[in-house]
């Protein structure tokens, strides 16, 4: 589909364009990352690229390891030359949803660690306003045996829905890879401040991670229907 090609079309262009040897790299997860890692295969065998990839999630780390890419962590790679992970949705100052994947806190975490986040996805991820193509609801990590009144306090403070994200293929509800669980919400006031709103939601305590990611993106690429590469930064 032409979507899957301009997913591979964005992966491809910043994998070249931000990956040499000798870094140290971040490898999100999600379906667009896919394409990145199978590019950083190709150099390592093309061009003997010498990288360690840091994962962001189980998946991530069987994407590193079926690639035979040199697998690294945060412990032996503390400080990370480069990012390159995907978004839910990116607007236009580039702040991100991202959580779609169910992935976020070792994704920020990652992210944080690493000089440059580079974001990679297909044309229906650039949008002006967070919420204007995006419905799933900005995915927020909370321990769970405080979902309950972590849901309440945020539907007494901001407008919309709060639902817990429920498992399609396991009973019961979605558990992250850090063992927690998620709530998306949903039809949001798209004026608000992010930065703001992330800080409150922070300081709610059982509130472990939200899929806001304000003022950490350096570039976001968008692979286009007619098979160009438009970079936003
Ligand atoms: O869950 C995540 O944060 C993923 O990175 C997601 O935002 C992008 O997934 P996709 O590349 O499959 O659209």
């Amino acid at each position: 589909s032409n979507l899957e090609e301009a997913k591979k079309l964005a992966a491809y262009a910043a994998i070249d364009n931000h990956v040499q040897s000798g870094n140290v790299v971040g490898i999100g997860s999600g379906s667009t990352v896919v394409y990145a890692v199978e590019r950083l295969a190709q150099r390592v065998q093309t061009e003997k690229l010498k990288i360690s990839c840091v994962p962001t999630s189980f998946q991530a780390r069987q994407l590193i390891i079926k690639h035979n890419l040199k697998l690294s962590d945060l412990d032996i790679t503390p400080s990370l030359n480069v990012c390159i992970d995907g978004a839910d949705e990116v607007d236009s100052n580039l702040n991100l949803i991202k959580g779609g994947g169910g992935c976020l806190l070792q994704e920020k975490i990652v992210a944080s660690c690493a000089k440059q986040l580079i974001i990679i996805a297909d044309f229906t991820k650039n949008s002006c306003k967070l919420g204007d193509q995006y419905k799933k609801g900005i995915p927020i990590e909370v321990v769970p045996t405080a979902y309950v009144p972590i849901k309440r306090k945020l539907e007494s403070r901001f407008t919309g829905e709060i639902d817990l994200r429920m498992a399609i293929n396991k009973a019961g509800p979605v558990v992250t890879d850090n063992g927690n669980f998620i709530l998306d919400w949903k039809n949001f006031d798209q004026t608000l401040n992010w930065e703001n709103v992330n800080q409150q939601l922070i300081s709610i305590p059982g509130v472990l991670c939200t899929g806001l990611f304000v003022n950490m993106a350096k570039k976001a690429y968008y692979g286009m229907a007619d098979g160009l590469v438009k970079v936003q930064e």
